[in-house]
């Protein structure tokens, strides 16, 4: 195998050396930043998120943040979606698109104030894009990225973790919803959000030298309850039918192909000033060319990591993509996404070209389950 050459370009997250005190067996990037991708032991990992509760350094979603005047009005401008009974504490998933229509992002909007927004991150430049529009439309908004990082808590377990370290209030926080919660003099904030379907917190963490403090905190109160380690999973994020921008989408992905048209609003007051409206409405209208489902490979052996799209042929000829595919430890099949022609139902046969060899496959509803 090859190594990730080091680079100051590539960022050490708040979190590094607890990550690597941890055990982290590797890394991938994300916004310029080394995100830790697993410990070893992806099926303990699996079903410690699944069953128990698990930590993962995610300080690699950035936040975008908009303060000024004209915060309001530049998040409505760049989010195609009715922000506007957002309130202070609440976080809204949006699907940023540039002019096409086409997703370039797909960040949770934060609302801290009237005048104080955050774009938390996937991994594409928003911060060029935010500044680049809030210029172009003469915007009195200040757009930067703040000292903030993200430590997830997630899985079954996690309400207790976060309870025992912030009290019981924590219990009734709804989702996306978030509060400044100090705790041993660290500056953070606690949302209930998070990159799985298992429920969990979000803990932002507010001052950068205070990382390995945080994670301390959190292994420490977690140890009851098996906390360990994990990262963002593959698996279950595809058994829970979350998208994976840049992984799922290409250069041409509109938001009513990867199932998030419900994120997405068309009408609300100010929306004609929206970047991208006039596309969505027009691919609404016309109906979107692909749309998104599961696909279940024959056969029953693990498949290796994908790490390229694979062609998906019906009748001899190419009608889509499996953008993603991982190891169903529950399923025990191959699975993953398909971005297809949106002419083709679930039941529908196919077959998957992988490697050279057609492997016969089924597609389904997503979520898998
Ligand atoms: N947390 C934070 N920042 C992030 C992510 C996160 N930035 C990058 C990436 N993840 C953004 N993408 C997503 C994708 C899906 C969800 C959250 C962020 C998500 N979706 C649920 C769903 O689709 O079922 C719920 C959506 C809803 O009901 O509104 O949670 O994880 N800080």
């Amino acid at each position: 195998m090859f190594q990730l050459t080091p680079h100051t370009r590539i960022r050490r997250s708040p979190y590094f050396d607890a990550t690597v005190a941890a055990g982290v067996a590797g890394f991938t990037t994300y916004n310029y930043m080394l995100l830790p991708s697993g410990y070893g032991d992806p099926e303990g990992e699996y079903w410690r998120l699944r069953n128990g509760v698990s930590m993962w350094d995610v300080a690699a979603q950035r936040q975008v943040e908009m303060r000024g005047p004209d915060a309001g009005r530049l998040a409505r401008i760049l989010a195609p979606r009715d922000l506007s009974r957002c309130r202070a504490g609440q976080g809204k998933y949006v699907a940023l698109c540039n002019h096409a229509g086409t997703i370039i992002n797909d960040p949770i909007a934060l609302k801290l104030d009237d005048d104080r927004y955050w774009l938390s991150i996937a991994a594409s430049n928003i911060l060029f894009w935010a500044r680049a529009i809030a210029a172009e439309r003469g915007l009195d908004v200040e757009v930067t990225e703040p000292d903030v990082s993200p430590l997830a808590v997630q899985g079954p377990k996690a309400a207790e973790v976060i309870a025992a370290m912030f009290g019981d209030w924590t219990r009734e926080l709804k989702h996306f919803h978030f509060r400044r919660a100090d705790l041993g003099g660290i500056a953070m904030i606690l949302a209930r959000s998070g990159w799985s379907k298992q429920g969990g917190f979000e803990i932002y963490l507010m001052d950068g030298a205070r990382g390995a403090q945080l994670w301390n905190m959190v292994a420490e109160a977690g140890r009851p309850w098996g906390i360990a380690a994990g990262a963002p999973n593959a698996v279950e994020r595809i058994e829970s039918g979350l998208l994976s921008w840049g992984g799922d989408t290409d250069d041409a992905t509109n938001p009513f192909e990867v199932r998030l048209g419900q994120f997405v609003d068309l009408d609300f007051a100010g929306a004609d000033e929206t970047v991208g409206i006039d596309a969505l409405r027009r691919i609404r209208r016309h109906g979107p060319a692909r749309h998104q489902l599961g696909v279940i490979l024959d056969g029953d052996a693990p498949a290796p990591p994908h790490p390229v799209w694979y062609d998906i042929e019906a009748g001899g000829r190419k009608v889509g993509d499996m953008t993603c595919g991982v190891w169903s430890y529950r399923l025990s099949s191959n699975i993953g996404f398909a971005l297809i022609a949106r002419q083709i139902a679930p039941g529908a046969r196919v077959e998957v070209v992988r490697d050279g060899r057609r492997i016969g496959a089924t597609l389904t509803e997503l979520p898998f389950s």
